[in-house]
């Protein structure tokens, strides 16, 4: 029986986890996307979280949610192998069961992959076996036993050292690191080398958008002046970016297929040629997540180039009993829209172009479906394939799931953006602004207050059009030192004022004025 000490174990243990998952990711690169075992458990891991603790980490990490996840599934990964290890026998195989368990696990999850085949489980076969092999080697009798006699007697008794100049026990000890070292290496080349092979970066730089009929020009009144406010139009780089995706989809227009299937008469499929034939637009409208709390930032404004939904679908002959449009991207995320909002004069856009070039990747290039007054969990289909006409009583989309609301008109809401919480303002006259919106409808009115005083307006930028966010400012003489708190509410064209109310952004987005506190010095 093998006799190494628990920490030589444990880094067994991590080592053969680390060849193990290395291999999978090299071997991986060579075959198709759903074979990476890595975006296979991680997407599983999100799926079976809890919706709070999704909403939570949304909150808690925004953009970095993902690599948030990445180091948690690698750290558990680490401290299971690690326990594994302790427990392997000869007799009874702990580890090695515990390998041959996590590659059903991995394969179950690369299997419920959108179009994984049979074949894709093979790196993770793979990386099993290469991950036992690693296991048995280093805590075999015959390595670890060796090592663990020079540990209880001094080097010179053992006549090891003199034959070899090394200790066994350093020996395991460099195997080991040298092990993980590999398993690293072939893990960061995977990730590599698979960008290489599938990233679609080229078949986007070659793509020219077709021109379409700009929008009304931006003109410089939407931005209040003597305010430092986020620009009117987001540029692509600071878009808010939220999805599931773990590893960002790599669809080629070449590859691409929109098909328009269920209550209709006429089933169609589009390729990305064949959406030439209708009339492209260009539009603006202001995204915004579900998730954003009350003075967060998941809200951005684009100006976006692509076809009417309406267009797309009028040949296919709605079934006037069918109220959802289920639109599904190819790696299996899924948003219920209502008919209405695709096909009433708001027109809801297929783009395929943001800010005048090509949709950005990990904004859903080469298509996505963007719905003025719509929070994108239920409208914003980024890398969409598929579009099913059928109804809310049938069918659930993936967040209704997890129970957020079936439906998701955005609510009338503002931000304070100036001041910044805890600022010092000195006295004397400031501007303070943020901006308010409430899609679809328009903002009408800003109004602020100072601690518990009246609500007095706010100035508006310009109006740019019901579909965009609407910045605005508030010219103030600070004149009390100490500390105050400034907040703001909205109102929108109906009339409806920004309620007071606090919610969470579960189940149907947060509410309640934003508020922030400076100090005037
Ligand atoms: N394929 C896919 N599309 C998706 C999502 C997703 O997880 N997967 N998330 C939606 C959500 S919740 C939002 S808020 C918007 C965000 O779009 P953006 O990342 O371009 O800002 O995309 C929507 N489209
Ligand atoms: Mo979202």
């Amino acid at each position: 029986m093998a006799r190494s000490s628990t920490g030589q174990r444990m880094g067994a243990g991590v080592a053969s986890a680390a060849v193990a998952l290395g291999v999978v990711q090299l071997t991986a690169a060579f075959f198709p996307p759903a074979a990476d075992a890595r975006t296979a458990v991680g997407t599983a891991v999100i799926n079976l979280t809890p919706g709070p603790v999704k909403e939570w980490a949304i909150l808690t990490f925004g953009t970095a949610d993902k690599l948030f996840l990445s180091v948690s599934v690698i750290a558990v990964i680490g401290v299971l192998a690690a326990a594994a290890a302790i427990w392997e026998r000869s007799r009874v195989p702990a580890g090695t069961v515990a390998f041959l368990v996590a590659a059903v696990v991995g394969s179950i999850a690369v299997l419920t992959r959108p179009g994984a085949e049979a074949l894709d489980i093979v790196p993770t076969l793979l990386g099993a076996v290469c991950g036992i092999a690693v296991l048995r080697l280093l805590t075999s009798e015959r390595i670890a036993g060796s090592a663990e006699d020079t540990e209880a007697k001094p080097a010179e008794a053992t006549g090891a050292t003199e034959s070899t100049g090394v200790d066994p026990g350093r020996r395991l000890s460099l195997l080991t690191f040298g092990l993980a070292g590999l398993g690293l290496l072939g893990g960061v080349a995977g990730v590599v080398v698979n960008r290489r092979l599938h990233s679609v970066s080229g078949d986007r730089n070659s793509f020219a958008l077709p021109s379409a009929p700009q929008p009304s020009p931006v003109a410089a009144d939407v931005t209040p002046q003597g305010v430092q406010l986020p620009s009117f139009i987001t540029p692509n780089g600071d878009f808010y970016r939220i999805d599931t995706a773990l590893s960002v989809p790599q669809l080629a227009r070449a590859d691409f297929r929109l098909r328009i299937h269920g209550m209709v008469d006429r089933e169609v499929s589009y390729t990305f040629d064949d959406l030439k034939k209708f009339e492209p637009i260009t539009k603006v409208v202001t995204l915004t997540c579900v998730s954003n709390p009350v003075g967060g930032n998941l809200i951005s404004n684009a100006s976006w180039t692509g076809y009417r939904v309406s267009d797309l679908l009028h040949d296919s002959g709605i079934h006037p009993d069918a109220d959802m449009v289920l639109s599904t991207s190819v790696d299996g995320f899924t948003a219920g829209t209502p008919v209405e909002a695709l096909t009433d004069g708001r027109e809801a856009m297929l783009a395929i172009g943001m800010n005048g070039v090509p949709l950005p990747v990990e904004h859903g290039y080469p298509a996505r479906l963007v719905v003025p007054g719509l929070y994108g969990y239920v409208s914003a289909t980024k890398w969409v394939v598929d579009l099913e006409l059928t109804r809310f009583d049938r069918v659930q989309a993936y967040w209704t799931k997890l129970g957020w609301s079936e439906r998701g008109p955005i609510k009338t809401e503002s931000r304070i953006d100036v001041p910044r919480d805890g600022q010092k303002v000195t006295k004397g006259p400031v501007t303070f602004g943020g901006v308010a919106w409430a899609q679809n409808r328009g903002v009408k009115a800003v109004e602020v207050r100072i601690d518990d005083g009246p609500w007095q307006p706010a100035q508006l930028g310009a109006s740019y059009s019901n579909d965009t966010w609407r910045l605005w400012s508030f010219p103030w003489t600070a004149s009390q030192t100490g500390f105050h708190t400034v907040t703001a509410r909205a109102t929108d064209n109906t009339g409806a004022v920004q309620t007071e109310e606090q919610a969470p952004p579960a189940p149907d987005g947060a509410t309640g004025w934003p508020s922030v506190s400076f100090e005037v010095a």
